[in-house]
């Protein structure tokens, strides 16, 4: 059996339940209570108290990056790495990018800017058991900006973010010309690690605006769901 530990907001969450749905893996979800990651409650299943983690027969893997790795060496059926070399180098360097640079963008866009904070809250609020919803929504929003500011995307005036963002999405929207994924001939991590940025990105209008003028990323959304669908559990 596999248990899922999440919080359920996460883009990282989300590129770890389409991988297993999308290699037909039945899975717990375990909702991580964010207040008790401090305390050390979850550090046997996420030593680093970040999530996702899953456990499997008693072995934890933390880190999606890892944890698709293990599921492809586990469970080889539908490979999520493709077989050319040079491909799986490629949907490796994608896979970062979506996972340390985009990431920032949804950060920055979805949780740093008030506007577009309301949508996320009643998600946040699942793992934050308790907290009123304006007190959540100060908490998030001075979480955020303190990340981003420190890396770097938040100290960017918001007109340079998005058009930051809108060359990203571009150039997505360049790989994705006359192809089905974008790495190779089937879905890969590419695929799974940026779908769930794009997805947190939706949440703010930028995002949705963005998304509105990119057909063929339109199109690749709706191609990544048919076959590696979002399934909550
Ligand atoms: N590189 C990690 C990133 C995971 C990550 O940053 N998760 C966030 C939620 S989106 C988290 O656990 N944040 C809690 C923290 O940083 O304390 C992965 O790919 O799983």
């Amino acid at each position: 059996m596999i248990t899922l530990y999440q919080f359920a907001t996460s883009p990282f969450t989300e590129k770890v339940r389409r991988a297993l749905a999308y290699k037909g893996l039945a899975f717990e979800v375990h909702e991580v209570e964010r207040a008790a990651v401090p305390g050390g409650r979850y550090s046997e299943v996420s030593p680093t108290g970040k999530f996702p983690a899953i456990v499997h027969d008693g072995v934890s893997v933390w880190d999606s990056t890892d944890i698709l790795l293990y599921l492809d060496r586990i469970f080889p059926d539908r490979p999520l790495r493709p077989s050319s070399p040079r491909d799986a180098a490629l949907a490796h360097v994608i896979e970062d990018w979506a996972d340390e640079s985009l990431y920032f963008y949804e950060i920055t866009m979805r949780l740093s800017w008030s506007h577009n904070l309301d949508a996320a809250l009643d998600e946040f609020a699942v793992g934050m058991p308790g907290v009123p919803r304006d007190r959540l929504k100060d908490m998030i929003l001075e979480g955020a900006s303190a990340l981003t500011r420190t890396q770097g995307l938040g100290r960017k005036p918001r007109e340079q973010v998005v058009s930051d963002l809108d060359r990203h999405f571009d150039a997505l929207e360049a790989m994705l010309e006359g192809r089905d994924w974008l790495i190779g001939e089937s879905l890969s991590t590419a695929d799974l690690a940026v779908i769930g940025q794009i997805h947190a990105l939706l949440y703010a209008e930028e995002g949705r605006a963005a998304l509105a003028r990119a057909p063929n990323i339109q199109a690749w959304l709706a191609r990544v769901d048919a076959v590696a669908p979002n399934l909550t559990a």
